[in-house]
């Protein structure tokens, strides 16, 4: 089996694979990419992945990036782990990559400019970017609260590998003082991420490099 090696930043959206790596009890490593030192632009990491930003997956010799592509090999890897619900439906397996990308594409990119309104904008108007953030979170987490209803996670019973990138989107967004209170389902959900082993695995070994 081609060995694992998992570039990732804590607190970053790496975090999603890092909790996935966990839940499948994978044998890996973590590299540590410090952002805030840069080290994401310099020419050691630009040789993994040239788009300057975690996570990136060293399989073996080979690189993947973009999470929905490591979450979908994590999940094909590890199918015994089942960190997407199964089927033999291809619209059903697109469906979900549709949610990923729901993650990746449109909640993301809010989130990064609700979080670092910085890096959008010269200073008079980063208040402004912070606050249209705001309200493209509003509508989106509209209905994401309603979609999680009262079930346990996002696919009802079966705890996913969306729970963990909804996770990592509430949790950044959190650590840059969005309240969840307005959110009763969002806020029940991570705390019940909150129990699982996994994810306080993930936790804690971010917390060794902070
Ligand atoms: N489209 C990429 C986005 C990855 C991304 O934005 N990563 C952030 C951390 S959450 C990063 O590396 N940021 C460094 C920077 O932009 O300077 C993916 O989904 O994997």
């Amino acid at each position: 089996m081609n060995e694992l090696t998992l570039f990732a930043f804590p607190g970053a959206c790496s975090r999603v694979s890092l909790i996935l790596l966990e839940q499948a009890q994978a044998d890996y490593q973590v590299h540590w990419v410090r952002l805030t030192k840069g080290e994401h632009k310099r020419p050691e990491f630009l040789a993994i992945n040239p788009k300057a930003k975690v996570p990136a997956l060293k399989i073996g010799n080979d690189i993947l990036t973009e999470n929905p592509a490591i979450i979908s090999y994590i999940n094909q890897r590890f199918p015994s782990a089942q960190l997407l619900p199964v089927s033999d439906n291809a619209l059903t397996q697109l469906q979900q990559l549709s949610d990923l990308c729901f993650c990746s594409s449109t909640l993301h990119p809010m989130v990064t400019r609700f979080c670092k309104p910085e890096f959008f904008a010269t200073s008079d108007a980063i208040i402004s970017v912070k606050q249209k953030a705001q309200d493209a979170l509003n509508d989106a987490l509209v209905w994401v609260e309603q979609r999680m209803g009262q079930a346990a996670w996002w696919y009802g019973e079966q705890w996913s590998a969306m729970d963990a990138y909804l996770f990592w989107v509430l949790t950044r967004l959190q650590s840059a003082d969005f309240l969840l209170a307005e959110w009763p389902n969002l806020h029940r959900f991570v705390q019940a991420m909150l129990t699982r082993p996994a994810v306080l695995r993930a936790l804690a070994k971010e917390q060794q490099l902070a």
